[in-house]
């Protein structure tokens, strides 16, 4: 089997990247080890920033998410019993965030695949990835057999737990990490969301994010250790710490349901260096996670598919290389202020263990400061709502 461009992994950066590569010609097969069902429900993340909502929309693949997304405004930093909103539309001329759940999205992008006759392979797992200099290969297994797939150029978007980050020699990979001593434990609930806005809360007790999917249903959050024991949080259990941590002094209530799902998350930040080895670049999560605590790790993912699709677009087109050559250092400036605005916002929001007096009081003044400072919450806006682009992806 043959193709232009071999794309491991059915997620967020794969299917956009077939998608993409699809409206400019350039052929592409997908890879994915898990079955289509189990990838359309997956619940991970929930907030598009606007370039991603945009670039879904002029794509082609936006209108159920122009249908059934909900776009905010701003949000709510909530402490000491009082909420304090952040103004996107005023601080970022008019910008704004769209709630639009992971799974809808991919539902999306592998109808827009299927519509358009795209291949992709479910099921299929990539055992290994060959002569990335020269001809590049893909073994995969599917329906029993062991196959391979010739292509000009490999795209890694195989996630965190993927291959492809594994197949750069160890005296060339470079990795900068940092593991959070909590993580989150996220419910999906039957009820409708007790605010329109994403409430970002810092309690004694520990971080809690109320979210939402539609009108219908709420997604929240609240930090707990990183080995807790979900089956030890009844829905009781949740709820109770959830209206603790979220309460205010004017009395507003966290209305609780049936709880549909919940999960727990680990937190790190991670980054591999380079993005690129030979023929095979990384993209998403395959290269770097962060803490979700800033809503960026399906947006990032995005972002490298921008800046491959317009890479390759130029090669085929022009035969020029230097997008491709310049991949790595391109998606990594657009990485790192990524990193530091989700560390920030993640440093800001948790206790950590062991916290001083001195540390608690630098949340309170780091979190009094950007509800203050037009300056400050205007940095929070234009990190929130998405860093504008370099340059078009095609
Ligand atoms: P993905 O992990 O989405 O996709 C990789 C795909 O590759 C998967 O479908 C996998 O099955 C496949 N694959 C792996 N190895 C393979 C192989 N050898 N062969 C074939 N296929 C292979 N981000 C947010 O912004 N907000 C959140 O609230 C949030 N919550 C999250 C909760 C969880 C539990 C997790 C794990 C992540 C969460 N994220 C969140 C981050 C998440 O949204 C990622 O950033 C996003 O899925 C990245 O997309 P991809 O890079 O495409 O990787
Ligand atoms: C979500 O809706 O799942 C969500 C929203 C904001 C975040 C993280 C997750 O920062």
């Amino acid at each position: 089997m043959r193709t232009q461009v071999g794309i491991i992994g059915a997620g967020p950066a794969g299917l956009m990247l077939s998608h993409l590569l699809h409206l400019q010609g350039i052929e592409s097969v997908v890879l994915e080890s898990r079955s289509q069902e189990y990838i359309e429900q997956r619940v991970r993340a929930g907030v598009l920033e606007k370039g991603t909502a945009d670039l879904m929309i002029e794509s082609g693949v936006g209108a159920r998410l122009q249908r059934e997304g909900l776009i905010h405004h701003g949000i709510e930093l909530r402490f000491g019993g009082a909420g304090h909103r952040i103004d996107f539309a005023d601080l970022t001329g008019g910008k704004s965030i769209t709630v639009y759940a992971q799974h809808e999205v991919i539902k999306d992008l592998v109808a827009a695949r299927a519509a358009a006759g795209g291949k992709i392979f479910f099921e299929a797992e990539a055992v290994s990835v060959h002569d990335l200099d020269t001809q590049p290969k893909i073994r995969f297994q599917h329906g029993g057999a062991t196959e391979t797939l010739d292509c000009d150029f490999i795209a890694g978007c195989d996630g965190f737990h993927g291959i492809c980050r594994n197949a750069i020699p160890p005296e060339v990979l470079r990795i900068h990490e940092r593991v959070y001593p909590f993580a989150w434990l996220g419910i999906l609930a039957k009820v409708k969301p007790a605010s329109d806005e994403l409430i970002y809360t810092y309690h004694d007790r520990g971080f809690s994010l109320l979210s939402m999917r539609s009108p219908e249903i709420s997604r929240l959050y609240l930090q707990c250790d990183p080995d807790e024991n979900i089956a030890e949080w009844s829905d009781d259990r949740i709820w109770t710490e959830l209206r603790t941590r979220m309460a205010t002094r004017d009395g507003w209530m966290l209305a609780d349901g049936p709880i549909l799902q919940k999960g727990i998350t680990p937190m790190r930040s991670f980054v591999a260096e380079p993005m690129r080895h030979g023929k095979m670049f990384l993209l998403g999560d395959a290269a770097h996670i962060v803490p979700p605590t800033g809503a960026k790790g399906l947006n990032l993912a995005v972002a490298d598919v921008r800046v491959l699709t317009r890479s390759l677009l130029d090669f085929y087109r022009h035969g020029a290389t230097s997008g491709l050559d310049h991949y790595s250092d391109t998606c990594l400036r657009r990485v790192w202020k990524v990193q530091r605005f989700s560390w920030w916002m993640t440093s800001m929001l948790h206790r950590f263990p062991n916290e001083d007096s001195f540390q608690h009081h630098l949340h309170l003044a780091e979190l009094d400061y950007v509800t203050s400072s037009r300056a400050q919450a205007t940095a929070l806006a234009e990190n929130y709502v998405g860093l504008p682009f370099d340059e078009p992806y095609s």
